[in-house]
């Protein structure tokens, strides 16, 4: 399928999703929030698909946030339904897919910039990264689930500092609390992001994805995550992974996951 928002190159397990719309600073518009959530519904299909990597296009920005001229004349029904439907459709659907996602943040994530970085698994920065949720500073709140997110990940102390102020903070401060996993020079940004990939893509995906599951249970209210990784870690024995895991192991060699 043809995309007019996005590029997509796929190559040895991993898929590289670069949002592109570099003369606005690759703002989210609706088109893109459409395309993201299609290309990555198609990846989560995708045998031939390990981890995937989504990234900005140019030095600048990975995502200035959800586009401004867009939804500046929404009425609060339309508001309402594109926040629901870009929630389930593309930040919920990140969160919960058993493929990982890495966001290779490039300069500035902003609002939903940075929501669409929170929704992912693992967030890798370059040391030109600049991030913040400055919604209240434009009369809204987060409303891709930044505010829920940011509070999981760093705490409702920074969450509630860093929401309130719309400070927007370097790479170093968001390292210290806890909102990037790893900072790399912008030059080897998506090379760092392809390395963990890689050693992503060597294990084996139903683990993967059954990890990604469990951890995720510790987060939704309906479910006793415990009693869920017991679900999840059982089920592990019903795979072939487990069983070419577990041969390998025996014979000294590395195992091949398909
Ligand atoms: N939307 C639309 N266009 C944007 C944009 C954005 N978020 N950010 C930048 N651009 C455009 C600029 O308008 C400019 O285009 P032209 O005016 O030249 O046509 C171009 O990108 C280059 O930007 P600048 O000229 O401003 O570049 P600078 O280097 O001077 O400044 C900047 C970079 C990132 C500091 C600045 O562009 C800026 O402050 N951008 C806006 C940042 C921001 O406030 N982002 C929005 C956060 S709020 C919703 C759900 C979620 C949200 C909203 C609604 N619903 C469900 C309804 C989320 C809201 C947010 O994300």
């Amino acid at each position: 399928m043809k995309y007019k928002n996005i590029e997509i190159t796929n190559d040895n397990y991993m898929s590289v999703i670069t949002i592109n719309r570099p003369k606005f600073l690759n703002a989210l518009n609706i088109a893109t929030i459409q395309e993201l959530s299609k290309a990555l519904f198609n990846v989560e299909k995708n045998k031939e698909i390990r981890c995937v990597i989504i990234t900005g296009e140019g030095n600048k920005s990975f995502v200035a946030g959800a586009d401004i001229k867009e939804f500046s004349n929404f009425t609060k029904k339309e508001a309402f339904e594109m926040s629901k439907n870009g929630q389930k459709n593309l930040f919920d659907y990140i969160e919960s897919m058993r493929t990982p996602v890495i966001s290779a943040v490039n300069g500035y994530a902003l609002g939903g910039g940075l929501e669409l970085a929170l929704a992912s698994h693992i967030r890798i920065f370059s040391e030109n990264a600049k991030v913040g949720l400055p919604e209240v500073s434009l009369g809204l709140i987060p409303g891709y689930g930044g505010t829920q997110r940011l509070s999981q990940l760093c705490g409702k102390g920074i969450a509630l500092k860093m929401i309130l102020s719309a400070e927007i903070i370097d790479a170093k401060t968001a390292f210290k609390y806890g909102i990037t996993n790893l900072i790399v020079s912008n030059k080897n940004l998506i090379l760092e992001s392809k390395k963990l990939a890689k050693q992503i893509c060597n294990n084996s995906p139903n683990s993967i994805g059954n990890a990604i599951e469990s951890i995720n249970a510790c987060f939704n209210f309906n479910l006793d995550g415990f009693e869920y990784e017991i679900e999840k870690f059982s089920d592990c024995f019903n795979s072939s992974d487990f069983k070419e895991g577990a041969s390998a192991f025996m014979e000294k060699r590395k195992p091949t996951f398909n």
